[in-house]
């Protein structure tokens, strides 16, 4: 059975998983329902097999630990793929591969790769099961983990193969942790393999996962499906895919706002999406915390929708302090990975609390006290867990018509140069803005943690196609919007430090103060307001002296400039790192971004 066999038959799903399984030779073939019946039964199997371990179910109830292979914990972008049949279709950023010679590399090593083992059959719903911004997949997986993690993440059951069964394209995703069982050979907690592939072919809308086991690199739902082929379904189309958080904002006064909003991986998107509002009156609910998939709806507004079930978050950092909300989720009915375990049988990792306990098993399974000199959690071990039991969820999260768009933010993490918030003075600035997002590197993916990358839209890892051709969709998409009802843009980096390193802006909760201002701005443009919220600065609108509250902060006057800070000699530097970054992409770079290169660097010489 060759990987252009098994392609072939992506139209019928009984004959693509007849094919799957003649090229990966499982021992068995089981068909998941998503119900509770089936994953009590694949917890069970994994508690026997040491992939989960049970937690104390008085201290956290429903609730188990997994530690990955310590080689298998963050998405691999070295050995993640874009095979389409055009290599510039790919862009310069992307690893591209010729899809046949990548079929023709793949044969081999999905050859027998589920041998000895169960290939569960798992049909899934991104969005609401039928709503029309939705889309269904079907992930075939060798990881009882991995089916485990895509009932939590993704809508899994009956309803989707009865759609699929009846002519719905899907999205054909298979996956193998790439460690067949020869006869009688024992398997291990955390089967994986050092040779990886996280390939996709945006032409036939497939992908092929091999050789791990965890977060993006496993659960195809996730970055494979709803940004890496979603993306170029979206461009097709004329929508949408984008590493967004979702929330909705309530004034005091009782109006709702939603607000999308793309940072890089790991730099604060969850906790975003379940801000605790520090400012009187103002409430924030989520709907998603980490993708959006946005589409013109027929009044001209730009819908969003989550297409995920599940929050797959960050645990480090993540504290009764910092995010009380996320804290409450995790109480119950969670899967962690890669945290430490307590003696008393409960997960801990750094900045839950302030001490960290005296003895713990940390996330490989070694004793641990606070000299250890390591970190007792993974920097990138993560909960996985249900959108539903968040205390914030917001009423109607998961309507399928999705909501109207007030507000786009962009950000990174970033210790000079970008103040807390820009406005942009329209949407090619917007999209000038995404574009140019750079962030230091975190544990997310494999790399030097720090380092300073670029990372437009935060969509470098996860754009299926062009980066360019993404910005010129952008522009399309926005041009094609209603004026009143098209979203405003911003900027912001809640990461600034000062000379002694330390954090300027206190973050979290307190996000809440310019979120309050960016949708007072909002209620400004649509004349619901007549005072004046903001001033000019060559990097956009800044808030106006009082606009943006402070209130209560102890905020001095000299740490609120410095937060502001514009330096023309640091963003003429800037300016130059873009044009450079820009050359990369060739011609495909939009002319409207040249020409906000250039209204930048005027702006700055004035
Ligand atoms: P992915 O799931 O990887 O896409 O990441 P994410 O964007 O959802 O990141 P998350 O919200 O989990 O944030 C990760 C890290 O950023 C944690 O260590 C947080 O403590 C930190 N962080 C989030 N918000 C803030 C903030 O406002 N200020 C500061 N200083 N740190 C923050
Ligand atoms: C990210 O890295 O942006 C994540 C985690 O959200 S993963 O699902 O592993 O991609
Ligand atoms: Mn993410």
């Amino acid at each position: 059975m060759t990987l252009a066999d098994v392609t072939a038959t992506r139209g019928d799903v009984h004959a693509w998983v007849d094919a799957v399984a003649e090229l990966t030779q499982p021992d068995a073939v089981v068909w998941c329902d998503g119900s509770e019946r089936e994953r009590r039964a694949l917890v069970e199997r994994m508690v026997h097999t040491g992939t989960l371990l049970p937690l104390d179910p008085d201290l956290r109830p429903g609730s188990y630990l997994a530690r990955s292979d310590p080689d298998d914990v963050a998405r691999v972008e070295s050995r993640t793929f874009i095979c389409s049949s055009d290599e510039s279709d790919a862009g310069p950023t992307n690893n591209w591969r010729e899809p046949s010679a990548m079929r023709t590399e793949l044969e081999p090593v999905f050859t027998g790769s589920m041998r000895g083992r169960t290939m569960y059959v798992v049909p899934f719903s991104m969005g609401p099961v039928g709503g029309p911004l939705s889309r269904v997949g079907v992930q075939v997986t060798d990881s009882p983990y991995v089916v485990v993690s895509m009932h939590v993440m993704t809508r899994v059951g009956r309803a989707v193969l009865d759609l699929v069964e009846a002519g719905t394209p899907f999205v054909p995703a298979v996956h193998s942790v790439g460690a067949p069982l020869p006869d009688g050979q024992a398997d291990v907690p955390w089967p994986c393999n050092p040779t990886k592939y996280i390939a996709h072919f945006p032409e036939t809308r497939e992908i092929w996962s091999f050789g791990s086991g965890y977060g993006g690199n496993a659960l195809l739902g996730k970055k494979c499906f709803a940004l890496r082929i979603a993306s170029v379904i979206g461009r097709d189309e004329g929508w949408l895919a984008e590493h967004m958080l979702l929330v909705r904002l309530t004034s005091p006064q009782g109006r709702r706002y939603h607000v999308a909003a793309a940072f890089p991986s790991a730099c604060g998107k969850t906790n975003l999406a379940m801000l605790v509002p520090t400012l009187p009156g103002w409430r924030v609910e989520t709907i998603g915390d980490d993708i959006a998939w946005l589409r013109p709806g027929a009044d001209g507004s730009l819908r969003a929708i989550n297409p995920e079930a599940g929050f797959f978050g960050v645990a480090p950092g993540t504290g009764p302090a910092t995010n009380p909300a996320a804290i409450e989720t995790l109480s119950r009915d969670t899967i962690f990975t890669n945290v430490a375990l307590t003696p008393d049988g409960d997960v801990w990792w750094e900045g839950l609390t302030a001490e960290a306990p005296p003895r713990l098993v940390d996330w490989t399974g070694r004793d641990w006290t606070p000299d250890s000199g390591r970190p007792a959690a993974h920097p990138n071990s993560r909960f996985t867990v249900s959108a539903a039991q968040c205390p914030t969820i917001a009423d109607g999260w998961d309507d399928p018509e999705g909501v109207a768009l007030d507000a786009i933010v962009f950000g990174g993490r970033r210790a000079t140069n970008v103040p807390l918030v820009a406005q942009a003075q329209s949407w090619e600035h917007g999209v000038f803005m995404g574009a140019t997002i750079s962030s230091e590197r975190t544990a997310a993916a494999e790399g030097v943690v720090g380092e300073l990358r670029r990372d437009p839209f935060a969509m470098m890892p996860f754009c299926g196609y062009d980066m360019a051709d993404h910005w010129a969709h952008w522009l399309r998409v926005g041009a094609a919007l209603d004026a009143d009802r098209r979203p405003l843009v911003f900027q912001v980096n809640w990461f600034r430090k000062d000379d002694d390193g330390r954090f300027l802006w206190p973050g979290f909760g307190e996000n809440s103060r310019v979120l309050a201002w960016m949708v007072e701005q909002v209620d400004r443009a649509r004349g619901v307001r007549t005072d004046v919220g903001a001033v000019g600065s060559p990097v956009g609108l800044l808030p106006a002296p009082g606009a943006l509250n402070t209130d209560g902060l102890g905020l001095d006057d000299a740490t609120l400039a410095q937060l502001f800070d514009i330096d023309p000699g640091s963003w003429a530097r800037e300016a130059d790192l873009t044009e450079e970054f820009f050359a990369v992409f060739g011609d495909r770079v939009p002319a409207a971004l040249h020409d906000r290169l250039a209204q930048l660097r005027a702006a700055l010489e004035r």
